[in-house]
């Protein structure tokens, strides 16, 4: 089974996140940040990633910082485990590239992932293209979104590329978390012809 579970404990926050890849969509999440709970239960709905994620700490801007670098580890330790028999990991079994493009009404947004990195050790990029006209999301900070994907690709090792346009924000938010719930779905999924290849 590819599944982590990782724990991280600050001064200022109190994260768990336990992940299985190869879930069904269920998930319990509490940020104590209403909208990003509603955004991560998208993620795993999409992605069909079994998700629980347990977050508390002192202000939301860390909360959602630490949130995605315990999110991007469990991914990152998901992923990297060795197979059985094989000696492989996960990552180079997997499919390896995922994009995906989820409009919802006038919003539309993209995503395309590599989840290769070298071995899944230090590399890892991430390209963020939306506008937001106003400060907040409900109870989320828009100058928190991109800082939270970015987080998310540095710890998990990966390269992600993001973009949305549209005009309601809390539309196009919740476009971009379910467009990289598919593209990390069919990123992280196990590519049997790759064992033909040896
Ligand atoms: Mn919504």
């Amino acid at each position: 089974m590819r599944t982590a579970g990782v724990k991280r404990k600050t001064e200022e926050t109190e994260v768990e996140v336990e992940l299985n890849l190869d879930g069904v969509g269920r998930h319990e999440v509490s940020t104590t940040i209403k909208f990003l709970d509603h955004m991560l239960a998208a993620f795993s709905r999409h992605g069909f990633f079994d998700l629980v994620v347990r977050a508390e700490g002192d202000l939301s801007h860390h909360i959602v910082e630490d949130t995605a670098i315990v999110l991007g580890k469990a991914f990152k330790k998901a992923l990297g485990g060795q197979s059985a028999g094989s000696g492989e990991s996960g990552r180079e079994r997997s499919v390896r590239f995922g994009s995906a493009a989820v409009p919802m009404d006038e919003s539309l947004a993209r995503c395309a992932v590599d989840i290769g990195g070298i071995g899944g050790e230090g590399r890892s990029y991430s390209v963020f293209e939306a506008e937001f006209g106003r400060e907040r999301v409900e109870d989320f900070c828009t100058e928190d979104i991109p800082h939270f994907f970015h987080s998310f690709a540095t710890h998990a090792n990966f390269t992600l590329h993001l973009s949305a346009k549209g005009e309601n924000e809390h539309h196009k938010v919740e476009a971009i978390f379910k467009a990289l719930g598919i593209a990390l779905d069919h990123a992280t999924r196990l590519e049997a012809r790759r064992e033909g290849r040896k």
